[in-house]
């Protein structure tokens, strides 16, 4: 017979523990009753039962972690990685395949994307790598990639939904972009308050819809956004008498002819004989610099090696 418990530390994790929407939520709710249940011996079996229903939720986390080491393999880190971040339905996928050159599963139906998704979009000869992960308040959701990326764009279809997103991120150093979905459903007086109230919270915004056939959708102008919060040089290189190559090298800013060279290959740097330079670092084009020579973004290198 179930017992009833008076202690209200107990009742709110009870409370906690039932509407609980990750399995780290409910295992930590269910340690407080544990820790809050009476310890009389009337209610040793409301104590037994509990501490094996933790055994369970712990076997079954296990086994998660086991599942998403093994098979898929972890994600590879590109060297521009961008987060897709919000709750069901507000666009992540639809977002995703507007971007990216991936085909996710599009779907009213909640929590239709349970594995993050890679894709890459092509800005302004980068590469960069875009990950739509599930939805944030379901249980498939995984805050581990949210420490090292890059930059987020935080989704959302109502702007209430913001804050939301927000608390529930973990501590991180990647730059954070606001994108509102669905401005195709919107009046133009509704996008223009909406515009007003995201300048007077000072976001990196932009207001968006991600149906593949909507004019003036604001999505070249996130494009743009998500490239430029990435604070980096591009250098492309070429081979004296060849066409620069076409994909940069990406360079922090500040770096020099030597750093684009160990770029390249380590060591690399102690077989060039010459480097020549266009771009705008160069006074003139095919000027001849030294290894320290501070590189701009779109400048194009020649080495000429020994
Ligand atoms: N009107 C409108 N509907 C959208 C837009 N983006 C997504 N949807 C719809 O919203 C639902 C959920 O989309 P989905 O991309 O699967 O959302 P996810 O759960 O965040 O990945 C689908 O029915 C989409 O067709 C948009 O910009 N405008
Ligand atoms: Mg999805």
């Amino acid at each position: 017979m179930p017992i009833n418990v008076n202690d209200p530390e107990y009742t709110k994790a009870e409370k906690e523990y039932l509407e609980a929407k990750t399995p780290d939520e409910r295992l930590e709710a269910l340690n407080r009753m544990i820790s809050h249940a009476p310890k009389h011996k009337g209610a040793e079996n409301l104590r037994q039962q509990l501490t094996q229903r933790r055994k369970r939720l712990e076997e079954e986390a296990e086994r998660k972690k086991k599942k998403s080491k093994g098979g898929k393999g972890g994600i590879k880190k590109g060297e521009m990685q961008v987060l897709i971040i919000g709750k069901t339905n507000s666009g992540k996928s639809s977002l995703m395949k507007s971007l990216t050159n991936t085909t996710p599963k599009i779907s009213p139906v909640p929590f239709t994307t349970k594995e993050p998704l890679v894709g890459v979009m092509d800005y302004e000869s980068s590469q960069i790598q875009i990950i739509e992960i599930p939805a944030i308040e379901g249980e498939d959701f995984e805050k581990g990639i949210i420490h090292t990326a890059d930059a987020m764009v935080l989704l959302a279809d109502k702007i209430e939904d913001i804050d939301y997103i927000r608390e529930k991120l973990p501590p991180h150093g990647g730059k954070e972009i606001i994108a509102v979905n669905k401005s195709d459903l919107m009046t133009e007086e509704e996008k223009r308050k909406l515009h007003a109230r995201m300048q007077s919270k000072k976001y990196n915004f932009a207001v968006i819809s991600s149906l593949p056939y909507t004019k003036d959708n604001g999505r070249e102008e996130l494009k743009k956004k998500i490239f430029d919060s990435f604070d980096i040089l591009r250098v492309f290189t070429k081979e004296p008498g060849n066409e620069k190559k076409e994909k940069p090298i990406i360079l922090q800013p500040g770096s020099s002819v030597k750093d684009a060279a160990e770029k390249i290959f380590k060591g690399f740097s102690g077989k060039i004989i010459e480097t020549k330079i266009w771009g705008p670092s160069s006074k003139f084009g095919g000027q001849i610099v030294g290894l320290n020579h501070k590189l701009e973004d779109r400048d194009t290198i020649e080495f000429k090696t020994k």
